[in-house]
């Protein structure tokens, strides 16, 4: 499908706020064009280090300056990467994300060991994506050398509310790490969070960032808030569902050859309130009981819902056809 990047904001703003039906069966006409609509990919996360992370994110559990009683541990062995990865392809996960509470990657034996683990993870089968934090052109490369296919970097939410969520890093870093990942040709996979405070027209400026960007993100994790207790956020209420689906719609709308993952905060959505969801064209989800610190729904009760709304996990790349690469027009 041909791809638009550059979408004005008044565009943006007119889609996000066309009346809900219409907006979904908008996004839904469009996800509908896409071979394999019925599909759904399935990423498991690991939690390679968790916890003690010096940076101030607000919404997140791992920053060392909040009390969140989370249990950090240091970098995991190859050997435990490798059991988990074995759970999570044959629970049917077709990809696995490996997280590090990190601000960014040093060039030490802690990234040669993460260098190893790609390696091995990639050698079993599952695509492998990364989420370490900021990475220089260099460092891209090696992972992408050592079989990594994606990275996950999100802008989080739009440049105006950044310095509101987080002071120890800018939203251009974020987008610079971006570069870099782009340039040693990883798979781009960002997106944001919903619930952190922010406003719908800081939500609409997000979508705006990410579907101008000079070539879309292969893939547009859309996150709602999991209030973490000990953080900063952590009375912030649930986010509303009209919002995620507003969100998943246009962002479907938008990029209508990335693949969308209904993320974080599922375990506090009901199954018809993720059908609407996936009605609106998210087409992947992250599965297995935790996400990386929160519990997420275990896979037996996905594989139940999938049953329910007649979805189907997707194969890996390496089974099946490569993911398609969002291209500008
Ligand atoms: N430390 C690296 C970084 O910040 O890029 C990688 C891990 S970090 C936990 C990855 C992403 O998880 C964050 O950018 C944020 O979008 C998401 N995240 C973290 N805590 C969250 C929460 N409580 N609710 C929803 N999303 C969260
Ligand atoms: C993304 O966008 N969401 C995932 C993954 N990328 C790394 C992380 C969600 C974390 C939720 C809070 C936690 O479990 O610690
Ligand atoms: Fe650290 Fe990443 Fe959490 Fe920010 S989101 S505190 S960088 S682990």
């Amino acid at each position: 499908m041909q791809v638009k990047t550059n979408w004005t904001l008044d565009e943006v703003k007119e889609i996000y706020n066309t009346p809900l039906f219409d907006l979904i069966f908008r996004a839904a006409t469009i996800h509908r064009q896409n071979k394999n609509y019925g599909e759904v990919q399935i990423s498991s996360l690991i939690s390679i280090k968790t916890g003690g992370c010096k940076e101030d994110c607000s919404y997140c559990p791992q920053a060392a300056r909040y009390s969140t009683g989370i249990e950090a541990h240091s970098l995991m062995t190859v050997e435990k990467v490798k059991e988990r990865a074995a759970i999570a392809k044959a629970n049917g996960s077709s990809r696995l994300c490996m997280g590090a509470a990190w601000r960014e990657v040093r060039d030490n034996s802690d990234f040669d060991r993460v260098l190893e683990m790609v390696s091995e993870v990639n050698d079993m089968g599952l695509e492998v994506c990364c989420t370490l934090g900021m990475l220089t052109y260099e460092q891209a490369e090696k992972l992408k050398e050592a079989g990594c296919f994606a990275y996950n970097h999100n802008i989080d939410t739009s440049s105006e509310n950044y310095g509101n969520i987080i002071t120890t890093r800018t939203f251009d870093d974020r987008i610079n790490t971006l570069n870099n990942v782009r340039k040693a040709k990883l798979s781009v996979c960002c997106g944001g969070i919903v619930g952190l405070g922010e406003t719908d027209e800081d939500r609409m400026n997000m979508l705006h960032t990410l579907s101008t960007m000079e070539v879309h993100p292969d893939s547009v994790p859309i996150n709602a808030l999991v209030a973490v207790e000990g953080t900063p956020l952590q009375e912030n209420k649930k986010v509303e569902i009209d919002v995620m689906v507003r969100m998943i719609a246009t962002a479907r709308i938008l990029m209508p050859n990335s693949v969308v993952r209904l993320s974080a905060g599922r375990n506090e959505m009901s199954i018809a309130e993720q059908a609407m969801c996936f009605m609106a064209g998210a087409n992947s989800i992250f599965a297995g009981e935790k996400l990386l610190t929160t519990p997420n729904p275990d896979f037996d009760t996905d594989m139940q819902m999938f049953k329910t709304l007649g979805l189907t996990p997707r194969k890996a790349f390496k089974d099946a056809e490569k993911e398609t690469l969002a291209t500008t027009s």
